[in-house]
């Protein structure tokens, strides 16, 4: 699973070979054909892929894509939807700018010989390479399909199933039409509609901190020892995001229980609207239950942030921010401390570099990982980890830092 990159590529992956190739001591003969020939592993979770890249502008393309194949409704478009999102995470690790076709040569997802779906992922590198844009992106942008399904997909609980029934059974193209066409909404929706404007703006890292420290004082206050855990995008080192995902756990396994009833008391008037989902620790030990939806006790919530703030910072603002408040998209997750490593592991994402670590962890290691744990694929056998580091040690992988998994 590993691929070699072009000769007139020579460019370092230290970081992409385990531990024991990267040291300075006298390499072993394997080790020394690894440091000629530069290889870019085919997992994204064997390689780095850091928040800021050389190659924004074909990754954005393919994503445009990804994203309307996700909106699609066709047998492949999930497959489709991957390949396109595989040769965007390939150009995202590497560690300079592609700027002529000849360095595609071998890059894994983007030239295979016998994949046609990699092949389209370099067909529309090329098209930028030699013409600036895409047409087949530029066509896709522009679509009112693919512009209708971003507004309506942005809604928060509305996906592609309800978005295309707006567009192709209603009709209907705008946010607009959405609020005057008297539609059968559920409850989600209702919100989303009401909150579009707030749930639509990112949510600001230092907004972020803020509800973090919120509920880690609120959680230390009601039970001493309690941890308060920032994971997902925030987590890896973005400045903004949709939402804010924290862990909830205790350093004393089972003291965890019944925190979230708690804090959501204690909290309550800070948040719009809380949905709760009760933890399923009976499924989490079935093999066939272990999908990519874990079974922790979880809240998706609005959060009411209120924007003090901002008034002492911004005179000009004082009178228009005092007392005012935005919706801002929370989640919270309580973890028993067991699974904290698998849970702050699966929770860190991205989306994709789970997928990634998961398909490794299983074609390579026939073991099973999940936001509980790791298993053995033939016996159901658990291993246990206390932290992400010891993971990656017992998956024989380089370790990489949140920062770099923002594949
Ligand atoms: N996750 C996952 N599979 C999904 C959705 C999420 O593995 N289908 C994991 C990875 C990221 C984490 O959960 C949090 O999810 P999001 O909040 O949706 O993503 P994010 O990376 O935090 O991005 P954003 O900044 O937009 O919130
Ligand atoms: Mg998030």
């Amino acid at each position: 699973y590993i691929v070699s990159v072009e000769d007139n590529q020579k460019l370092q992956f230290k970081h992409h070979l385990p531990a024991s190739k990267q040291e300075d001591g006298p390499p072993s003969k394997k080790a020394r054909i690894d440091k000629t020939t530069d290889r870019i592993p085919m997992y994204a979770c064997q390689r780095s892929t850091p928040l800021q890249h050389h190659n924004k502008q074909f990754t954005d393309a393919l994503e445009v894509l990804e994203e309307h194949a996700l909106y699609r409704d066709d047998p492949n478009s999930e497959a489709r939807a991957l390949a396109f999102r595989r040769g965007s995470a390939t150009l995202k690790s590497l560690p300079y700018k592609i700027t002529h076709v000849g360095q595609l040569k071998n890059l894994p997802y983007i030239d295979s010989t016998n994949s046609s779906k990699a092949g389209h992922c370099k067909k529309i590198i090329t098209e930028i390479l030699e013409e600036g844009f895409s047409d087949e992106v530029e066509g896709v942008t522009n679509s009112e399909f693919f512009k209708s399904m971003k507004i309506f997909c942005g809604i928060f609980g509305v996906g592609p199933s309800t978005a295309r029934k707006w567009f192709y059974d209603l009709n209907l193209r705008t946010l607009e039409d959405i609020k005057t066409k008297k539609l059968t909404l559920t409850k989600d929706q209702t919100l989303g509609l009401r909150y579009h404007e707030d749930l639509n703006k990112p949510l600001l890292l230092e907004e972020a901190n803020h509800i973090a420290k919120l509920v880690r004082e609120t959680c230390t206050a009601l039970r001493s020892g309690c941890t308060v855990t920032v994971v997902g995008g925030f987590r890896r080192g973005k400045d903004k995001g949709h939402d804010l995902d924290l862990i909830i756990s205790h350093p004393i396994e089972g003291n965890e229980e019944g925190m979230l009833a708690m804090v959501l008391e204690k909290l309550d008037e800070h948040f719009i609207y809380t949905e709760k989902k009760a933890s399923n620790t009976k499924r989490q030990t079935s093999l066939e239950s272990r999908s990519t939806m874990d079974h922790f006790e979880k809240c998706f919530s609005i959060f009411k942030y209120r924007h003090e703030g901002s008034a002492k910072q911004s005179q000009s603002n004082i009178l228009h921010l005092e007392g005012t408040w935005a919706a801002k998209r929370v989640d919270l997750i309580v973890v028993p401390k067991s699974q904290f490593a698998f849970a702050v592991l699966g929770w860190t994402g991205t989306k994709h570099f789970e997928r990634e670590i998961r398909r490794y962890v299983r074609s390579e290691k026939k073991l099973v990982l999940t936001s509980h744990g790791m298993y053995t694929l033939d016996t159901n056998e658990s291993i246990s980890a206390d932290s992400e580091e010891e993971i990656f040690e017992k998956l024989g992988l380089n370790f990489l830092p949140p920062s770099e998994r923002c594949c």
